[in-house]
């Protein structure tokens, strides 16, 4: 009886492990929440390229087919949106900012990076905050190629910070002296959006 009891009780109970990955606030979802400003776009592939522009020594763009022949590797992550769900354990295939980042001479006055998408959406991020691992344009979710109301053909993932910095239809980065606020920033939204640190608007 005692043995019932407590089984009932475990199984309503998150797993610590659980608990102890969802950032403050955040609910976990198992299915995949689509959250998109405006419609969809449509790039066709051939029409496609990834452009690296700003505060570099002279810009770079790839088109699709040169963007499938860079290294690429396997992610798994979890992710959290300021409307409060959060998804462990994502699986992705993608190129890291680190890898673009060996073709381009960004001028060390750049601490900033844009990213900006298919249908004029944009978001800022700090530049330490790209590198080493922690940002990558994705193309593959679940060894599928990327649906587009995911972002497809493909999406930056910066998964540290809330899933709004993961611009989706991404064609490029910019490089930039300053901070600026992209879409959702200049909306209101946190210029940083670190969910351990609950920063979801501009006055937390
Ligand atoms: N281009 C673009 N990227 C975007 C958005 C958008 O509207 N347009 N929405 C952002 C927000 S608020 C979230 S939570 C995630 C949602 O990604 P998903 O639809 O794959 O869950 O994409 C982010 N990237
Ligand atoms: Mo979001």
């Amino acid at each position: 009886m005692a043995g019932l009891i407590s089984r009932g009780f475990l199984g309503r109970r998150r797993p610590a492990e659980v608990e102890s990955r969802l950032p403050p606030g955040q609910y976990l979802v198992t299915d995949f929440p689509v959250l998109s400003a405006g419609p969809t776009p449509h790039t066709p592939l051939d029409k496609w390229s990834f452009t690296m522009e700003g505060l570099v020594r002279s810009p770079v763009t790839w088109s699709w087919a040169a963007f499938q022949k860079l290294p690429t590797e396997t992610f798994t992550v979890d992710i959290s949106c300021v409307t409060k769900w959060t998804k462990l354990d994502t699986n992705w295939v993608g190129v890291t900012v680190d890898t673009l980042l060996e073709t381009v001479r960004v001028d060390p006055a750049a601490q900033y990076v844009m990213a900006f998408s298919d249908g004029g959406y944009t978001t800022n991020v700090p530049l330490n905050e790209m590198v080493n691992g922690q940002a990558f344009v994705a193309y593959q979710f679940d060894d599928k190629p990327l649906a587009p109301e995911h972002g497809g053909p493909a999406r930056l993932v910066v998964p540290h910070l809330y899933f709004w910095k993961s611009a989706k239809w991404v064609r490029g980065l910019r490089f930039m002296e300053r901070d600026q606020p992209g879409f959702w920033e200049s909306l209101g939204y946190h210029i940083h959006g670190d969910p351990w640190k609950e920063e979801r608007y501009s006055g937390d």
